[in-house]
């Protein structure tokens, strides 16, 4: 009560003969200054950040109302398995994505935007937990749409009682659709062999997003196998509603800088790019950004690798619903006791004892570090702290 009554709440903005203090500033007075003491008083008490306060109320049933539309609390992206939690209520963004509805709601209707973005992700050359996203978004009216089509002018962006189906959002026409994922495709395959040249194999996968509908992946060909780089697809319409620009249609496409740049420049691990090494920075110190740079390889130092076995502990779900262990988990562990000596986890063998039911992992780790050579020494010692943290944090009983 004492916080919320306004005796004695001091008034943070005030102004006085010559100037007027708002919230730490002061602004000098002049022929235009027409602020009022009562006026000042009021800024900086935020009552929509007041908890139960009726603004913040029907504030927080607004953002509920929009944020259950496209991640409900319980879907996978959220999941803390795969996420970093500073506590209940903030993560680390693990996508760029999470920024469109903010910049559409802007006025912006085509934009890039870049950021870091931080996962509990699988180990191995290819996938860091802390990398880097580039996010597209171009929005077209109907009339950007259809110019180009003859008699456009009689096609429509959206139609009343379609139906959801694998090619569209139930909202959309199947016309305009197909114009926008062209376009989404052309833009990005455009983009592609501008980095690349036309040589680069690449193909599309349909896949799902929950911010996207139809969804696609591009994979381009690298050192034999395919490599997916980006995700894309048409944005989802109750996005582009709640941000205000429901009359038009959009694209949109988050891919991963480092995979790019892998394939570019020939980088073959992710953990390179959080080098230090001279020899690894130096080499991308070019005058013009186009120009091609032709990256030596630092040489390969060997690797070692060690397996490590242990009984899963019994598969009972906490009252939370959290599994009691996942691979995510040791992967985890051994990111933080490993860090970068450590190239690639891999379960090799995942065994149900036949009388018991219990079950066991074993997973190969192959350490090998990129400037200099291991020794057998070095590795047991950071091996024998792995399997100590898995028996002591993730409860499992080693094989060891
Ligand atoms: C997404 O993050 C979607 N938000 C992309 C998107 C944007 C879809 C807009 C639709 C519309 P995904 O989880 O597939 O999708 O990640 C996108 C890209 O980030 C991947 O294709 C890959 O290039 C890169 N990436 C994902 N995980 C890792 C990782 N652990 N390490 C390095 N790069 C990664
Ligand atoms: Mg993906």
């Amino acid at each position: 009560w004492r916080r919320l009554s306004t005796k004695g709440h001091a008034p943070q903005s005030v102004i006085g003969q010559d100037s007027a203090q708002v919230l730490g500033q002061s602004y000098p007075r002049d022929d235009f200054t027409n602020v009022t003491p009562k006026i000042l008083e009021k800024v900086g008490r935020n009552l929509h950040n007041q908890s139960h306060h009726p603004l913040w109320l029907i504030k927080e049933r607004i953002k509920a109302h929009f944020y259950s539309l496209l991640i409900p609390p319980g879907h996978p992206s959220r999941k803390r398995g795969d996420n970093y939690y500073l506590n209940r209520t903030t993560m680390l963004r693990a996508h760029t994505s999470a920024h469109q509805t903010d910049l559409v709601r802007s006025g912006l209707d085509a934009f890039l935007l870049a950021g870091d973005v931080y996962r509990r992700d699988e180990i191995d050359a290819s996938h860091y937990p802390v990398f880097h996203q580039m996010e597209g978004v171009r929005l077209f009216s109907n009339r950007q749409l259809f110019s180009r089509v003859q008699n456009g002018g009689e096609l429509s962006l959206f139609e009343r009682g379609g139906r959801r189906s694998p090619e569209k959002q139930e909202t959309h026409t199947l016309e305009a659709v197909k114009l926008v994922e062209f376009d989404l495709k052309r833009t990005l395959t455009q983009l592609v062999s501008y980095l690349f040249g036309a040589d680069l194999e690449i193909r599309w996968v349909d896949c799902y997003f929950p911010f996207t509908h139809p969804s696609f992946e591009m994979e381009v060909r690298f050192q034999g196998d395919w490599m997916e780089v980006l995700g894309c697809g048409v944005m989802e319409q109750e996005l582009l509603n709640s941000a205000g620009a429901g009359d038009k249609l959009g694209w949109a496409f988050g891919l991963g800088l480092e995979r790019l740049a892998m394939v570019l420049y020939s980088i073959p691990d992710i953990r390179l790019f959080w080098s230090q090494d001279e020899r690894f920075l130096k080499q991308f110190r070019v005058q013009d950004i186009h120009q091609p740079v032709c990256f030596q390889t630092l040489s390969k130092y060997p690797p070692l690798h060690n397996d490590i076995s242990f009984w899963l502990p019994n598969g009972k779900e906490s009252e939370a619903g959290r599994e009691s262990f996942t691979e995510n988990d040791f992967y985890e562990l051994v990111r933080s006791i490993g860090g970068d000596l450590v190239e690639k986890v891999s379960l090799v063998d995942n065994f149900t004892h036949p009388k018991t039911g219990r079950r066991s992992h074993c997973y190969r780790i192959i350490y090998r570090h990129m400037e200099r050579t291991l020794t057998q020494q070095e590795v047991q010692r950071v091996h024998q702290q792995i399997e100590q943290a898995a028996e002591s944090e993730l409860g499992v009983q080693g094989r060891f």
